[in-house]
């Protein structure tokens, strides 16, 4: 089988991105990583809108087939390679990490697409502020709640190996930074990262991206 994930760096494809290192390293199958320039707005050109409609990162392409979306390029590589345990297997348990990941992805994820993006949501420079300002507040919320996730685990989300939870874990404080939140304003948080970044597959991918988890710049 080939797969060739289209990933920015930083961006919500590092989940899928560690996914995909994980299957590596317990599986032996092996992924194309197909870097994509945002800044470049390769996005935006047709040989990427014809795999992408939403002009969006990741995209998974199976044996040339095109997956796009986080949680369904999750749940298919979670189908496809039980032998990673990428996701609980019995029932309630799955169902929560689920419902975990797609809050991550539906919740936290758009407030910070307000945070550096408040040019789509507001036409005057008034109103992009004023949603800018909303949205780095309920971002720092989002983060909180992760934290209150994450408190109690001795080790990462699901249990002794990274998943996809701890790479969105990790994407979403890195972007925190970019929204001026402090990481070591959530120490509980921040401490938790600190094991997820050492984990190998996770090291794997962040130096493919080239990314460090430290984007916080005190103004
Ligand atoms: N719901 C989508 C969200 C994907 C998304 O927001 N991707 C961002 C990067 S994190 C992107 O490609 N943004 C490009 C843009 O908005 O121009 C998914 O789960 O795949």
């Amino acid at each position: 089988m080939k797969m060739q994930l289209y990933f920015a760096p930083g961006a919500c494809s590092f989940v899928p991105h560690v996914g995909l290192e994980i299957i590596k390293a317990t599986t032996g199958q092996d992924f194309e990583p197909k870097l994509v320039k945002l800044h470049k707005d390769e996005h935006q050109k047709p040989e990427y809108l014809a795999i992408n409609a939403d002009a969006q990162v990741p995209s998974l392409l199976v044996d040339a087939k095109p997956l796009t979306q986080v949680l369904a390029i999750c749940d298919w590589l979670d189908r496809s390679f039980p032998k990673a345990e990428l996701m609980p297997t019995a029932a309630w348990a799955h169902a929560q990490a689920l419902r975990q990941l797609a809050w991550m992805n539906n919740t936290a994820h758009p407030t910070f697409r307000r945070v550096m993006f408040p040019d789509r949501y507001a036409e005057s420079e008034a109103a992009r502020a004023e949603v800018h300002r909303m949205a780095v507040t309920q971002f720092r919320t989002c983060l909180e709640r992760v934290q209150g996730w994450i408190e109690t685990k001795p080790r990462y989300w699901l249990g002794d190996q990274v998943s996809f939870h701890d790479a969105y874990a990790f994407t979403l404080l890195r972007w925190g930074g970019y929204a001026g939140i402090d990481p070591k304003s959530l120490p509980a948080y921040l401490a938790y990262i600190e094991r997820v970044v050492a984990a190998e597959p996770v090291k794997a991918a962040m130096a493919r991206e080239r990314i460090q988890l430290d984007t916080f710049n005190p103004a």
